[in-house]
């Protein structure tokens, strides 16, 4: 059981490209796994490796109910294959950016390519949360937080916020 600690912005390593994971070996095995005790820690119901610091292409989501059998999913290398044509809002938020919350406009479905933990490749289609939380964590494998689909204005005030934040607890420190 490791949890492992989140970055929260304005952490630049939030906005890096993460880097393709060449085997799914037993270091990534044991990322994922790390990777589902941070999530369910938090909690969350969904995470990318680049939320810990670790520029893999690797996320873990589980959406099952709470109290239910958990359901994780560890894609290794996602890719978005297709986008469906309609689009759905729905309210938004990131264990990196604590405690906002906003509503966003994506595609409802996706069609996703992934190496499971098996080594085997897998495709898949979602729709409603489950396509949310997939676009949400692909996404921040190549350094775009939710934030970015909100106004300019609204997104550099949740920047200024979180810069001020900052520099204040590093005078505090
Ligand atoms: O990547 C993350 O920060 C994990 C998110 C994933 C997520 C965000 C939006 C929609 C679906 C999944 C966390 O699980 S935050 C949990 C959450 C989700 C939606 C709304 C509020 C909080
Ligand atoms: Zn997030």
């Amino acid at each position: 059981m490791a949890i492992r600690p989140i970055l929260t912005l304005p952490d630049p390593r939030l906005r890096a490209v993460a880097d393709e994971v060449i085997e799914v070996d037993q270091e990534i095995k044991t990322l994922a796994k790390d990777m589902l005790d941070t999530m369910y820690d938090a909690p969350g119901v969904g995470l990318a490796a680049t939320q810990i610091g670790v520029m893999k292409r690797v996320v873990v989501m589980d959406l099952a109910k709470e109290g239910a059998t958990p359901e994780p999913i560890v894609m290794v290398n996602p890719e978005i294959l297709k986008f469906s044509e309609d689009t759905a809002v729905t309210e938004e938020g990131c264990l990196s950016i604590p405690e906002l919350y906003y509503e966003v406009e994506r595609p409802a479905g996706v069609t996703v390519r992934y190496t499971n933990l098996d080594g085997k490749a897998v495709t898949t289609e979602a729709n409603d949360r489950l396509a949310v939380c997939m676009q949400h964590e692909i996404d921040h494998l190549d350094g775009v937080l939710y934030i970015d689909y909100l106004s300019r204005l609204k997104r550099d005030r949740v920047i200024k916020k979180f810069e001020k934040a900052e520099k204040i607890a590093k005078r505090a420190s």
